[in-house]
């Protein structure tokens, strides 16, 4: 009886010096966390100290051994868009198109966000792909209401852990083309963004990785390129950031690939990342045109986490599907007729490594 009094007096003890020196609570019990996020049997319930070889295979995944389908959708009927409040719209329903895990409901995050608000101008919706039965998510944007233009989905809670892979088919309205005169050349036009951790929230460690799309070159261009980078946010000496809103960064690398972007075509991109430094962080990046083989888009060893944390509890927030750019930029198209748009098709999410991107054999329908 004396001993349990001790005992629980030490667990408030140590409780609470990590709460006063502000030390993560959540990182001192890390490894559940990371038995969540890396090994299969795990999320499904099982020995929670199986780690990413435990031998029993996962549910979901018999082509992925030590990864797990976390999501899947193709935005057919049943799923649908409804609006949240002026900033955000949401994605909910079950597609039954495909076989679960495919309620939006169940997916943390699922909101389409916006910079400060949507309107006809600027929203994203699933349509019908034009001449076809086929459901799609649409990103439109014309004008923004804010000072950038931003159109992308959350996924939250750190449910993708520290190593995760998606697939996504992607179309770039032919409009896209109406950039190839912009006059200079730019390097913000976002297509995904990974948060290691977010700044916003009470978060510390504030990194992402960027993917997007360049134009390396100002004047007239034939094509652009996909491209991405990593970037430290400033932080105090209790790793918090410094700041919000324009926090200061550190851009740790960045890489430009030589596969031009295709545009009026459907393409399937497929992202994997590993949280990890210099030596063991991944970010791989590989595509899948129509009819055509896999090919390696971006594949680099670097930076996946902030260079000073001092734990790694993984990926707290992604946006896999993303439409961020400066207005300049659909201020160009719209002002020549146009509009910045993008269609998103078939999200398979899964925690762990699910590549399958360079196998010629698995090519999109
Ligand atoms: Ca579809
Ligand atoms: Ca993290």
């Amino acid at each position: 009886m004396k001993m349990r009094r001790v005992e629980r007096l030490f667990a408030i003890t140590v409780l609470t010096v990590l709460i006063v020196t502000g030390l993560p609570v959540t990182s001192s019990f890390r490894f559940v966390g990371d038995c969540r996020a890396s090994a299969g049997a795990a999320l499904e319930g099982g020995d929670t100290s199986v780690t990413r070889n435990a031998t029993a295979p996962p549910k979901n995944n018999a082509p992925f051994p030590g990864a797990r389908l976390l999501f899947n959708s193709g935005f057919e009927p049943g799923t649908r868009v409804v609006n949240m409040d002026q900033k955000r719209d949401k994605i909910i329903g079950i597609d039954h198109s495909v076989s679960p895990p495919n309620d939006w409901d169940k997916l943390p995050g699922s909101l389409i966000a916006y910079e400060v608000g949507m309107s006809e101008d600027i929203r994203g919706r699933i349509i019908k792909e034009p001449g076809t039965d086929n459901h799609v998510l649409s990103f439109y944007a014309r004008k923004s209401l804010a000072h950038k233009t931003r159109v992308q989905v959350n996924v939250a809670d750190g449910i993708v852990g520290s190593e995760f892979t998606y697939r996504i088919k992607m179309w770039i309205h032919p409009d896209f083309n109406l950039l190839k005169d912009y006059e200079e050349a730019f390097n913000w036009l976002t297509i995904a963004e990974f948060w290691n951790n977010e700044p916003w929230g009470n978060t510390r460690y504030p990194f992402r990785v960027t993917a997007g799309i360049r134009k390396t070159a100002a004047g007239k261009v034939d094509e652009f390129y996909f491209s991405a980078n990593a970037q430290d946010m400033e932080v105090d000496s209790r790793g918090y950031p410094t700041a919000r809103t324009r926090m200061k960064k550190t851009t740790l690398w960045r890489q430009t690939s030589t596969v031009p972007v295709p545009i009026g075509e459907w393409f399937e991109l497929e992202y994997y990342l590993k949280e990890g430094n210099e030596k063991t962080g991944r970010f791989v990046l590989s595509m899948t045109r129509q009819g055509g083989p896999g090919q390696a888009v971006l594949d680099v060893t670097d930076w996946t986490q902030h260079t000073r944390a001092t734990y790694t509890d993984g990926f707290q927030a992604i946006d896999p599907l993303k439409m961020y750019t400066d207005n300049r930029l659909t201020d160009h198209i719209r002002d020549r007729g146009g509009a910045l748009q993008f269609y998103w098709d078939d999200l398979q999410l899964f925690a762990g490594d699910a590549r399958a991107g360079l196998n010629a054999d698995r090519m999109p329908k």
